[in-house]
């Protein structure tokens, strides 16, 4: 499979497993997982056909390894980025002193009135390191990097989940845990 058939598969499960399972009448469990017969039968029917090897390797090399298969390959989900409120099991754990997130800076004056929200999403998405939170900034527009006091926040008694593709999940970040480019 070159690389364009992988992005579009990628795209396509993206869509389907994280915001809209009901579009090609998948049945999702409340975790997120999908039986992998009927993702290949109701994908291949609506979109274009793919085969189990397929899956095999979009979950294997997809570039952020979005997806995930349970240990016999049974079922598949993403790991994160969803909207449609999936309980994903991830244990509640103590994030590193500082996380990134990467916005378009005609966001920023509205962060920097309520802190960062979910949006359409069911959590706030944090990276590890500052290369990552750029690239995802640049899908909105001119990237700025905020800096999450995330040990500070911790502490206070918010939650950090690290999905298993290793994005950093909360629920918010209020603007005081926060840091613009420029200021201390
Ligand atoms: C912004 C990608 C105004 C927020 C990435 C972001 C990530 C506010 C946008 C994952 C705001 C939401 C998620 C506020 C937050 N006022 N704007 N109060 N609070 N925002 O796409 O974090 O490639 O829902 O800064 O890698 O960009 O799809 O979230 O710019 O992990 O696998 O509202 O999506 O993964 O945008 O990206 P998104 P995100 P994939």
């Amino acid at each position: 499979m070159n690389k364009n058939q992988m992005v579009k598969i990628s795209k396509r499960l993206s869509y389907v497993l994280r915001h809209h399972p009901e579009a090609i009448e998948l049945v999702m469990d409340e975790e997120g997982w999908v039986a992998v017969d009927m993702l290949i039968d109701r994908f291949s029917n609506n979109y274009f056909p793919i085969t189990f090897e397929d899956l095999q390797v979009v979950v294997a090399e997809n570039d952020k390894k979005r997806f995930a298969f349970d240990e016999d390959q049974t079922y598949i989900r993403a790991s994160q980025g969803h909207s449609i409120g999936v309980k994903l099991g991830y244990e509640a754990i103590k994030p590193p002193e500082v996380l990134y997130h990467g916005t378009a800076t005609r966001f920023v004056n509205s962060i920097r009135a309520q802190g960062l929200k979910k949006r359409n999403r069911d959590h706030v998405h944090l990276s590890a390191d500052e290369t990552t939170a750029k690239s995802v900034g640049s899908r909105h527009g001119k990237p700025i990097i905020l800096i999450v006091n995330a040990a500070e926040m911790h502490a206070d008694g918010h939650q950090f989940f690290l999905s298993e593709n290793k994005v950093w999940l909360t629920d918010q970040v209020p603007v005081k845990y926060l840091e613009f480019p420029g200021e201390e």
